[in-house]
This record gives structure tokens, C-alpha cells and sequence, in this order.
């Protein structure tokens, strides 16, 4: 059994990552910041979705958060006490632009013009991440990312923030996970700015990557020494039998989930089962958009957290999921390694690929504070179990540069507020006080030995 293989490979002592692997944390600003009525920031669409009654667990909002815009320095010093060489963020758009466009705010980048140096200072690699969900609600008003007018948009603001800080930046990402930005956010209906019309999820899967490749260019012209590219999640299908029409359902759920976002990016193309399948309800394509969206990338960075089981469905888009596995996170993930593996060899046979960065894993439990301490053995059985994975699918040839766990500490978990704790440090929501957890210690020591004798406890 494919689980059984990463566990069994794990109980041998591994012989380490290559020299220069980049071991990372990652947060995104909504997620962390806070403040977000302070020097100028002006409203987001998770701002005016956490407004919304019964949207977000618990009536949570991100106006205080983890406080990390008054506590970034603190925060920077438990980053680098990781032993960890970078740390993924992302920028408020909203910050930067209030309106989404027009008027800069020169306070909203004089922040992270602070962080990044804060992070130098630390001798920590800046990985920015342009957009990781909290758009401007000015743009969301005129029509949010179903406008293309909102990837022109984009363009000007990534120009504004890599004219500041690209001088500093190793490495900038335009997007985080387009697919939750479109389906969650535009189908399902689960995220901001929590619509429901398939449709559009696609029109506005389509301007992202409009507002990717305008956007590439100018990354390009004013972070020159940054490596540049893209973050989307990624999630393996498997079918839940051998019957031809479940194998056929994983087919589709994996054009679904990741070849329609996989295949613009590096072949330049939709993929033809999909387009056909979607009829009516695929977007317009403007002439030079795929040639846009397919210029080369510098990386790759796959978020990696679990599978999907598949079975077909009589009604459309004729699939569902199945509960599968027995291990599962307090996000009712399951605890699937192998799927990393077989994730990452797969692009590699898929496709012409750039280097890779697992810019995501992690795993969500219910943390307690105990005694001063949080003892979390499955979170670290997660980390080992992941890693090791990553290793084998290395090991087979895959050209993956780095790992960046998520998240730093625990933090705002979208619809499920703060009921979720991805962190290695748990936050006290009360005092605002970092504990450091058991896995995050394991971490500091996996980091410092470059991965040499990583062992996946029983
Ligand atoms: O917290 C999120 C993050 O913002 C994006 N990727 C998945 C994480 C866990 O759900």
C-alpha cells in the first residue's frame, strides 16, 4: 500500500538534504498582521467577509490576529531562531494601495520596506508573495478579479512593491494557490468574497494569469537578483476503485483541481478534456494571453497537504470525494505522504519544469498549553513523514530547492478563524504571548542538520 512505503523508508536514518537547500517558515499578511485599520490600510475583501455574519468560524475577524504588524521584529527573531535561512510572507495589497489603485500609501510599504530589511538583518532570505487573497474591496466593488481591468490593477501594484523592495527580495511570487482564489472563492462560495457561480470562478482563474504574466515582467526589471514565479496547491487524485468510471472521475478531478492550473503556466495550453467538458462556462481568451501566461519561471512552489480520493458521480462535474485513510488533521485532512511523492515525480514526467519549492506543508491540530509547553507527537510524525516523501521524490530526480513549513505559528485559518493551529509556535490569542511547540523545536534541529539523520518517530 503506496502510505505504507514513505513510513517504511522513514525508519531509516536519512543521510540529509543537498547543500543549499533552503529550509523555510511561511504566514500570509492577513493571516498575521492585524492593524488592519492602521497607517492607512485600507479594507480587503476578507475584511468585509469576516464582517459578514456566519461566514467565518466563531464571528473570528483578522483585525487583531497575531498582532505580527507591531510585532514583527519579535516575530523575525523566533524566525531566525529556527535556524531556518528564509521566511515566506506575503504584502497587503491594501496596505500599499487603499483603493486598490490611484494613491499609494507610502506608510503601507515603509512596513515591509522594515520587515525585509529586519529579515536581512537576520541574515533571512525574503520570499514575498504578492497576492495571497486579501484584495482591496475598492476592487472587489468594480467587479474583483471577474474584471480583467483587476490584472491591470495587479500589474502596477507589484511594480510599486518590487520598485521598493526588489533590491532585497530573493525570491517573489505573484500568486498564492489560484485555485482557492476561483473555486473557494467564486464557486464554492467558502472564501471572500464568497460567490457561487462557477463560471465566473473560471473567468477569474483566467485573470490571475492575466495578471501573472503582466506582472512577470516588471518582477523581472526591478528585482533582477530575485528568482521569480508562482505558488499554487496542488492536491493528487486516486481513484476509489479500479471500475474505468472511477478511474475516469480521478482523471477529471485532477484536470479540475491541477492541470487547469498546471498547463497554462508551463505548456502554454488549457487542458482539451476540460475545455470541452466545461462548454459554455470557459473564459475568453485574449490574443497573447497564453503566451503570457507560459513565460519561463525561475520556480515553482507547490503546496502540498493532502489527496484526494475519487469516485465518479452521476451528476456533473462527475466526481466526488471519499473519505479515505485513517489518520486525519483537526482540517479532517488525511495524513498522506506518499502523495508528495507521487505529486512531484508526476510533474516532473508531466512536464518541462522549473525548480521546485514546497512552499507549504503542514498539518492543523488541537493544540493544547500545557504546563508552559504544547506537546504535539502528530505534528511532528507529519513534518518527518512529509519530509522524508520530499526526499524520495528527490531521490528520483525531482530538482526540488527548498521546504518552507507552514505556518510560523498559529494564525487566522480563513472560514475556520482561530479554531485551527497550523503554527510551530502556538499563539496565546489572549496575551498575544509565542510558545514555542515540540514540532517546533524537532524543526529547529531538523533545519540545523540539514535534514542529516531525520527519523519519523513511531
Ligand atoms: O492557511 C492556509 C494558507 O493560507 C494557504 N494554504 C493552505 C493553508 C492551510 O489551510
Amino acid at each position: 500500500m503506496p502510505a505504507e512505503r514513505a513510513t517504511d523508508t522513514a525508519t531509516e536514518p536519512s543521510g540529509g538534504f543537498p547543500p543549499g537547500f533552503v529550509w523555510g517558515v511561511a504566514t500570509a499578511a492577513f493571516q498575521i498582521e492585524g492593524a488592519t485599520h492602521e497607517d492607512g490600510r485600507g479594507p480587503s475583501i476578507w475584511d468585509t467577509f469576516c464582517a459578514t455574519p456566519g461566514r467565518i468560524e466563531g464571528g473570528d475577524t483578522g483585525e487583531v490576529a497575531c498582532d505580527h504588524f507591531h510585532r514583527w521584529e519579535s516575530d523575525l527573531d523566533l524566525i531566525a531562531s529556527l535556524n531556518v535561512q528564509s521566511y515566506r510572507f506575503s504584502v497587503a495589497w491594501p496596505r500599499v494601495f487603499p483603493e486598490g489603485r490611484g494613491q499609494v500609501n507610502v506608510k503601507g510599504l515603509d512596513f515591509y520596506d522594515r520587515l525585509v530589511d529586519g529579515m536581512l538583518e537576520r541574515g533571512l532570505q525574503p520570499n514575498a508573495t504578492l497576492y495571497h487573497w486579501d484584495l482591496p474591496q475598492a476592487l472587489q466593488d468594480r467587479g474583483g478579479w471577474g474584471s480583467r481591468d483587476t490584472a491591470y490593477a495587479f500589474a502596477d501594484y507589484a511594480e510599486v512593491v518590487t520598485k521598493r523592495l526588489g533590491d532585497r527580495l530573493a525570491f517573489c511570487a505573484t500568486f498564492n494557490e489560484p485555485w482557492c482564489i476561483a473555486i473557494l472563492g467564486h464557486a464554492t462560495g467558502e472564501h471572500a468574497p464568497g460567490l457561487r457561480d462557477p463560471q465566473l470562478a473560471l473567468r477569474v482563474a483566467h485573470h490571475l494569469y492575466v495578471a501573472h504574466g503582466l506582472a512577470l515582467p516588471r518582477l523581472r526589471a526591478n528585482a533582477p537578483g530575485a528568482e521569480h514565479g508562482i505558488v499554487l496547491n496542488l492536491t493528487p487524485s486516486y481513484p476509489a476503485s479500479e471500475a474505468p468510471e472511477d478511474e475516469a472521475a480521478a482523471a477529471r478531478f485532477d484536470g479540475f483541481f491541477n492541470r487547469w492550473f498546471l498547463d497554462p503556466l508551463l505548456k502554454g495550453s488549457y487542458p482539451q478534456d476540460l475545455w470541452e467538458g466545461y462548454g459554455d462556462a470557459v473564459p475568453e481568451i485574449a490574443a497573447g494571453d497564453l503566451e503570457s501566461f507560459a513565460q519561463p519561471l525561475d520556480f515553482l512552489g507547490v503546496n502540498y497537504y493532502s489527496r484526494a480520493v475519487v469516485a465518479h458521480d452521476e451528476a456533473w462535474p462527475h466526481f466526488r470525494n471519499v473519505p479515505a485513510g485513517e489518520a486525519h488533521t483537526d482540517m479532517g485532512w488525511e495524513v498522506f505522504p506518499q502523495g508528495l511523492t507521487d505529486l512531484l515525480v508526476r510533474l516532473k514526467r508531466d512536464y518541462a519544469l522549473p525548480p521546485l519549492y514546497i512552499t507549504e506543508n503542514g498539518a492543523a491540530y488541537p493544540d493544547r498549553l500545557e504546563g508552559g509547553r504544547v506537546h504535539d507527537p502528530e505534528r511532528v510524525r507529519y513534518y518527518a513523514l512529509h519530509l522524508t516523501a520530499l526526499q524520495e521524490a528527490m531521490r528520483q530526480g525531482v530538482d526540488v530547492r527548498g521546504y518552507y513549513a507552514w505556518s510560523l505559528m498559529d494564525n487566522f485559518e480563513w472560514a475556520k478563524g482561530y479554531s485551527k493551529r497550523f503554527g510551530l509556535f502556538y499563539v496565546d490569542y489572549a496575551t498575544q504571548e509565542r510558545v514555542l511547540k515540540e514540532s517546533g523545536a524537532w524543526y529547529r534541529e531538523v533545519v540545523r542538520a540539514n535534514g542529516q539523520g531525520l527519523e519519523v518517530p513511531q
